[in-house]
């Protein structure tokens, strides 16, 4: 029905199949929009549908649930709970040094993973948690990497139990000396998915990721620059070329070019 903010929809769409969907207004766009089998709740459901009651919570956890008619028994669909994760990638130390010449060598770093969890919807279950699986590639926009964790290795793959608050995970790397290219940042990048784990406290519900989570993310680590005590880098390149010779061999131009 109408409401004044969100508008929180139920419809039978055709035998045994309910549609829910989030609009602003009755009549504009939905939202969001999702269609529920009745086979996909349990077996063998007949007349999934036959009758509805929405916009309730009946489980006592503040999230509205819809309580489905089908013949012979009636099923209550509960809203889930819903996490945002923010994520963060720092290192240390901050820039990747150019002092050292011995190319021969690598230098280390670290790469500190953040995952900001918090809850989005309005609920009064205690404690949620929930697996994280993510994905760090070091350089990855590069074909050449100029980072590994270990040699020929620049992914690194991990899973970590989360709950609302903050979860960090240190990840050492290696940097060799001397790349091909020292002046574009690298452009590390995570990547994760999110798994709710039933709640205990909330009859096994498990709570689901928003979609506003940034599941994509780069975060660069910066090369340092020699640039003296203001830390001001001014461009000041000059080329001097002198062309000593020119001459023709048959089709071909030649000419000797000397820079001092
Ligand atoms: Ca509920």
């Amino acid at each position: 029905g109408l409401c004044s903010s969100l508008c929180f929809n139920v419809s039978i769409i055709c035998a045994s199949t309910i549609c829910i969907w989030v609009s602003n207004h009755y009549h504009s766009q939905p939202l969001h929009f999702q269609r529920i089998a009745g086979s996909s709740v349990s077996p063998g459901l007949q007349y999934f549908g036959q009758s509805l009651s929405s916009s309730q919570d009946l489980s006592g956890d503040s999230l509205t649930d819809i309580a489905v008619g089908s013949r012979g028994s009636v099923l209550l669909l509960r809203s889930r709970p819903v996490l945002l994760v923010k994520t963060q990638v720092t290192y240390s130390p901050s820039k990747i040094s150019t002092e050292s010449t011995d190319c021969k060598a690598t230098k280390r770093n670290e790469a500190k993973v953040c995952f900001q969890v918090s809850k989005v919807t309005k609920d009064n279950i205690g404690v949620l948690q929930a697996t994280i699986n993510y994905t760090l590639t070091l350089d990855a926009t590069r074909l050449r990497y100029r980072a590994h964790f270990t040699p020929n290795t620049r992914q690194l793959l991990n899973t970590v139990r989360v709950g609302l608050g903050l979860m960090c995970l240190s990840h050492p790397f290696e940097i060799p000396n001397c790349p091909e290219d020292s002046l574009s940042s690298l452009s590390n990048e995570l990547q994760f998915s999110m798994t709710g784990l039933p709640s205990s406290s909330a009859d096994s519900l498990s709570p689901i990721l928003d979609p506003g989570s940034g599941q994509r993310t780069f975060f660069p680590l910066d090369f340092e620059r020699q640039c003296g005590a203001d830390e001001k880098c001014v461009d000041n390149l000059k080329v001097d070329f002198n062309f000593s010779r020119y001459g023709q061999r048959g089709l071909t131009c030649v000419c000797t070019v000397s820079v001092p």
